[in-house]
């Protein structure tokens, strides 16, 4: 990772100075009337220094906080050429790009591994301008018009009285707001189900959500929906995993993102569209593509893949860059246009409103992260942070004192290509506040996502809502809840109800049946491994040619070895322990290769996380309690575990079946080939499916 102490940074070799650039003899003392004080007003140093700090932070999101941002590069397919005029779309253009990965509900310090919807912002900063998509890892919103948005935000938002709970929905104001404006259900299944814990953002779709419209050099028109589909898949935690990791790595994506793309795992995605008709119903099989609240199905319109995204670069700087990155879903190209979705709408709003706040100003396109790599000529002149030193006399248009200049796009004199309004026709309507009546159905797609998971991903989401529910103390709010359940299903309705403890109520209105969609769940499928985190158990007696063949082979995959053993040191082949059984947990693994049983250290140092007190099971005495535990997490994680040499013994110690879907044994020559095998499905599901 860069963040090691010996990295180096531009100031290395060079003399502290002031912010003016007056060379500093001492910055450990304030300037004082003799060696005990008092400190002198006159010390321009101290006083800089210390306003400086004093300033350091800016107001963080009002959503999305807490991100993780990288660098990389977009390659157009040239697929999209026909439907879009847009240059970075053409085949073979490359155009760079940053990609903020976020949080929605929590601040800027909280965990990663909340249950929570993810934020998925893509910068490409292309020939023609910035184009900002500015989308979310689930493809439908919690409300069909912005105006809603800060109601649904606050009701997430921790009580504004203690401000508890921080960055959970499991909390009375957010099941209030969510059982009352139904609308939210859509979202809210999808948040409940394994998508709002996903394991890695590397294994995250992202969904542009809202229709757009894309433009050809005809200025012929059609809608899409954007995709982004990870080449890993879509892989997600399981709760248990989720919880541990807020206490033992709150970090958890921001870290597999940075050593993923340090280690050269480069994350990918490829882009796609789903591709309707743009005619004046804006309707698709029976759904309204104005419609935030619905996804269309990939089963009814193929997702088309037209460019693919790598992220190879990790951030510099977290502030001047992940912190400062501004976006804007109206910041677009020519080619791309929006359409007339009332969510959207209100979000060209909102987005350049709050950075007024945000980066103080503006002037904040001016910041290096946000500045477009293409030419930018505007007629916008000074406020605060203006960092550009304008020439001429003449920012207005019509001028001729400027020479007539920047000139328009199109005109005699610029080489540019126009971003061009589509002439859209609004049929004569009456000034309202009201939604279409295609907008009513609030649970058909709630329950069609709910219906077209795999049996273990309904177990969840059933754990989920009895989870979030049961943290409710209002019994209103639980009941009124359990309602909006019943219409949408009602064996998850029950399954619900008797975690609560509540009767299960009947729905209490008909709701339109959809044909399943397959494509959204995780179940079934299978994926490169590349990144993935293998656990080596072995302790400091085991064979050195094992070690080295399991760790070779490892990486020969892509996979990233950590070893583990009883205490810290060197092992046999000359490796560096990575983990001790003290500091390791479950959750940073995804396979486990045994290659050796410690017993348990005579003098071994008091445990102070409390994992020495984890029962033996009977036959597990001469079992290090440590590994004990880590096998019993990550057999309940239904994670791979490889048994190889000496290894084979251990299951039973650990009180678990040795014969179970994704345990193997294996040489140490086949160990990793086998748990390549077992990690493509990214779990043993058969395994959660027992329980
Ligand atoms: Fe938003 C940030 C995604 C609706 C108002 N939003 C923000 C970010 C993402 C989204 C990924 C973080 C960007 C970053 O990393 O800096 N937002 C969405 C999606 C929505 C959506 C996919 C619906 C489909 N948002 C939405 C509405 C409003 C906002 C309806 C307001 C009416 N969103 C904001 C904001 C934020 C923001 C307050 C906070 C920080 C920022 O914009 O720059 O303006």
């Amino acid at each position: 990772m860069t963040t090691t102490p010996e990295s180096g940074t531009k100031q290395q070799g060079k003399t502290l100075t002031t912010s003016q650039g007056a060379p500093l003899r001492d910055t450990n003392h304030s300037l004082k009337a003799g060696p005990r004080g008092p400190v002198l007003l006159q010390d321009h140093h101290l006083r800089e220094k210390i306003t400086h700090f004093d300033h350091e932070r800016i107001p963080e999101r009002v959503v999305h906080a807490r991100g993780a941002g990288a660098h990389g590069t977009f390659v157009g397919y040239g697929t999209a050429e026909k439907l879009s005029c847009a240059a970075f779309l053409a085949d073979g253009v490359e155009t760079p790009v940053f990609v903020r990965f976020s949080t929605v509900a929590g601040s800027r310090g909280s965990a990663d591994t909340v249950r929570d919807t993810r934020g998925f912002a893509t910068k490409f900063y292309t020939s023609d301008g910035v184009f900002d998509l500015v989308g979310n890892n689930i493809p439908v919103f919690f409300i069909q018009d912005g105006i809603k948005f800060p109601d649904v935000v606050h009701s997430v938002k921790p009580h504004p009285d203690l401000e508890i709970p921080q960055a959970q929905s499991a909390h009375d104001t957010f099941w209030d707001f969510v059982s009352l404006h139904t609308e939210a259900q859509a979202h809210t299944m999808w948040v409940m189900s394994d998508r709002g814990i996903p394991r890695s953002y590397r294994t995250m779709e992202g969904f542009g959500v809202h229709t757009f419209r894309l433009v050809d050099a005809d200025g012929g028109t059609s809608l899409v929906k954007f995709h982004w589909k990870p080449k890993l898949g879509v892989h997600s935690l399981i709760w248990e995993e989720a919880l541990l990791t807020n206490g033992v790595d709150p970090d958890f994506h921001r870290r597999d993102l940075a050593a993923a793309i340090e280690s050269g795992a480069f994350p990918e995605w490829e882009l796609g569209i789903q591709v309707f008709p743009d005619n004046e119903e804006q309707m698709f099989e029976g759904i309204d593509l104005l419609d935030p609240t619905k996804f269309v199905p990939e089963e009814l319109a193929p997702v088309q893949p037209i460019g693919k995204m790598v992220l190879n670069r990790n951030p510099t700087n977290y502030f001047a860059e992940t912190e400062q990155v501004a976006f804007h879903p109206g910041h677009l190209v020519p080619g791309i246009d929006v359409t007339n979705d009332a969510l959207l709408q209100v979000r060209l709003f909102s987005y350049i409103d709050t950075q007024l706040t945000r980066l103080g100003g503006p002037n904040f396109s001016q910041i290096p992260i946000n500045r477009p790599h293409a030419d930018v000529n505007d007629m916008l002149r000074d406020g605060f942070h203006q960092d550009d030193v304008h020439e001429g006399i003449a920012p207005y248009h019509p001028n001729s004192l400027d020479g007539g200049c920047p000139f328009m796009a199109g005109a005699e004199g610029s080489a540019r290509m126009p971003f061009i309004d589509v002439p859209e026709h609004i049929a004569e309507a009456v000034k309202e506040r009201r939604n279409p009546a295609t907008f009513d159905d609030h649970y058909s797609q709630a329950r069609m996502f709910y219906r077209s998971l795999g049996a273990q991903e309904r177990l969840h989401v059933q754990q989920a809502y009895s989870f979030e529910l049961g943290k409710c103390a209002s019994e209103a709010v639980r009941a009124r809840q359990l309602q909006a359940l019943a219409n949408i299903d009602a064996d998850l309705c029950a399954a619900v109800a008797l975690g609560l403890g509540l009767p299960a109520p009947s729905a209490d209105r008909e709701v339109q049946e959809r044909e399943p969609s397959p494509a959204v769940s995780q179940v079934g499928a299978s994926w490169p491994v590349d990144g993935r985190v293998v656990g080596i158990v072995a302790d400091h007696a085991s064979d050195a040619a094992a070690i080295e063949t399991v760790v070779a082979e490892a990486h020969r995959n892509g996979l990233k070895p950590l070893l583990v053993a009883p205490t810290g040191g060197t092992l046999a082949d000359g490796s560096p322990v990575d983990r001790t059984f003290l500091t390791a947990r479950s959750i940073e693994f995804d396979a486990l290769v045994v290659l050796a049983v410690p017993a348990p250290a005579a003098d071994a140092v008091p445990d102070l996380d409390g994992k020495a007190g984890t029962p033996s099971p009977p036959g597990g005495e001469g079992l290090d309690p440590r590994l004990i535990l880590l096998l019993q997490e990550v057999y309940r994680q239904a994670k791979a575990i490889v048994l190889s040499g000496p290894g084979g013994s251990v299951m039973a110690g650990a009180g678990l079946p040795a014969e179970s879907p994704g345990v193997v044994a294996a040489e140490p020559a086949g160990a990793v080939e086998a748990a390549v095998g077992l990690l493509g499905t990214h779990r043993a599901w058969e395994r959660l499916a027992r329980r």
